[in-house]
């Protein structure tokens, strides 16, 4: 197999085992680069006074990884600016939160331009090349403008918004079209998919052929193929010491209560202010569950350099205090709210100590954190998965109690319905959820990918255009 170069935004390896802020692309694709020896290019996180180019090299936990440091001026108005308070708000169906603004567009420009003027020295005529994610949309375009012929790919994390939304955005023609010089576009779900398949239909001549869209010369095929965990890896915390010890301090902490878990990075498409909206109205609605339930959420801050990040942030400090303060006892805290990180295998000691795992985020590509926690469960005794429509996950994981998170009185029903739910029924959906988490694994999905950005004909997950979109050629 030719080498495999990823380029993400940031490089994060992990170090020590223990980093707790990563986000899911960086713990899948650590997986994925060191089972295919590839190399990992992206941005350090570091910050240099003026931007020479200079890669740094290194190999970390059999990771390949070159890095290059970012101007201030980069870092404010690509990842702060563009990235972050325009594309992610958008793409998560946030209009009241995108900003737009020259700078951050020509920033994230520049950017992608200097990623392509770095990578360039770096890539050999036969190496396969894998870009993740809104940061790095156009540098397909970069590279190809410098005459690189390689097959490069790319895949969507996050959802891709209708047509209505993304005409929204200054210079939406122009991020669109770059995507088609790419040779294959990873989408999460058939859903972000056909959305993207009809803005770039109407807004473009492109002409559909099997899994393909023709666009002049060029030639890209589109792709459901649905980010998994490293499953194998984070099924292995079950003998860890640092699990056990979290599972049991929970379990002697709740004294015969029952745990709701949510673990999310502090960001408002997680949908967690809706979240502890809903377990009030549980609260206030059944009576009979006061003192018997608490909710654990865990949402280290991320992004803290953003206003609406702040924002919500303070929100969700004050809505948990008032509803602590609402109904606590001198024995009994409802919301255990911490913003702090834990190690993976804490928080596989976390997980299994849930007896309701609850993920309601408002939209949300895929979601890792459904997976994990059906994935650390004693499938002798269960928790139940209570799962956002709006998560990509829910599209594989149809055997969790699906929920509208906009509807307080939906969620609540639904976590009301984990807690009742008898043993045998939480056995048999969560054996055919965790059928699913192990088969569709991080390994698959890159399996999955590669294979198409290789040019082999047929990968498994490949949904035929033509099937979806009901055209005749
Ligand atoms: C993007 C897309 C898509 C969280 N707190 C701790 C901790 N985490 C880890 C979780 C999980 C990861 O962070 C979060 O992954 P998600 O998938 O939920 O979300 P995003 O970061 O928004 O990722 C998303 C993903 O890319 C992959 O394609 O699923 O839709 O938005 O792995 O466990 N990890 C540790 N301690 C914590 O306290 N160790």
């Amino acid at each position: 197999m030719p080498r495999l170069i990823a380029v993400s935004n940031r490089v994060q390896v992990d170090t020590d085992g223990e980093n707790a802020n990563r986000g899911g692309l960086a713990v899948a694709l650590a997986a994925a680069l060191r089972a295919s020896k590839g190399m990992w290019f992206g941005w350090s996180g570091e910050a240099t006074d003026e931007f020479s180019g200079q890669i740094s090299f290194r190999r970390t936990d059999g990771v390949a990884t070159a890095t290059i440091d970012l101007e201030a001026q980069d870092i404010d108005e690509y990842y702060n600016g563009y990235a972050n308070r325009t594309l992610w708000p958008l793409f998560h169906y946030r209009l009241d939160l995108t900003e737009i603004a020259r700078d951050f567009a020509g920033g994230y420009a520049r950017v992608n331009r200097r990623f392509a003027e770095t990578l360039e020295p770096l890539i050999a005529s036969d190496d396969l090349i894998w870009v993740h994610d809104y940061h790095l949309m156009p540098l397909s375009s970069h590279l190809r403008a410098r005459g690189i012929g390689n097959r490069i790919g790319f895949f969507l994390h996050i959802p891709w918004p209708p047509p209505s939304l993304l005409m929204s955005l200054p210079g939406h023609r122009e991020l669109a079209c770059s995507m088609l010089d790419y040779d294959v576009i990873g989408f999460q779900t058939e859903e972000w998919r056909q959305a993207f398949l009809d803005y770039v239909t109407v807004q473009f001549e492109a002409v559909i052929d099997g899994d393909c869209l023709c666009l002049g010369e060029r030639r890209t095929r589109l792709l459901v193929c649905p980010i998994g965990l490293d499953a194998a890896d984070f099924g292995g915390a079950v003998h860890t010491i640092a699990a056990r010890q979290a599972e049991t301090r929970l379990a002697v902490s709740a004294v015969g209560r029952d745990m709701i878990v949510g673990v999310d990075r502090l960001d408002y498409s997680k949908g967690l202010a809706e979240r502890f909206a809903a377990y009030e109205l549980l609260l206030a609605n059944r009576p009979e569950l006061r003192e018997k339930v608490f909710l654990l959420q865990i949402a280290p801050p991320t992004r803290g350099d953003v206003p609406s990040y702040q924002q919500i942030r303070a929100d969700l400090g004050a809505i948990s205090g008032r509803i602590n303060g609402e109904f606590a006892s001198v024995d009994w805290v409802p919301i255990r709210y911490v913003n702090q990180g834990y190690s993976r295998d804490e928080l596989f000691g976390i997980y299994r100590a849930a007896k309701v795992g609850l993920v309601t985020p408002l939209r949300d590509g895929m979601n890792l954190v459904a997976k994990e926690y059906v994935a650390a469960q004693n499938p002798e005794d269960p928790g139940v998965l209570v799962l956002s429509c709006f998560a990509g996950a829910a599209a594989q994981l149809k055997e969790a109690v699906i929920v509208n998170p906009h509807s307080a009185e939906d969620v609540a029903d639904g976590i009301a319905r984990a807690l009742a739910m008898p043993l045998a029924e939480r056995i048999e959906r969560h054996r055919a959820l965790l059928d699913c988490v192990n088969t569709q694994d991080v390994r698959w999905w890159s399996e999955v990918f590669l294979q198409a950005l290789t040019g082999e004909p047929e990968a498994r997950t490949v949904l035929r255009l033509a099937e979806a979109t009901g055209s005749k050629h």
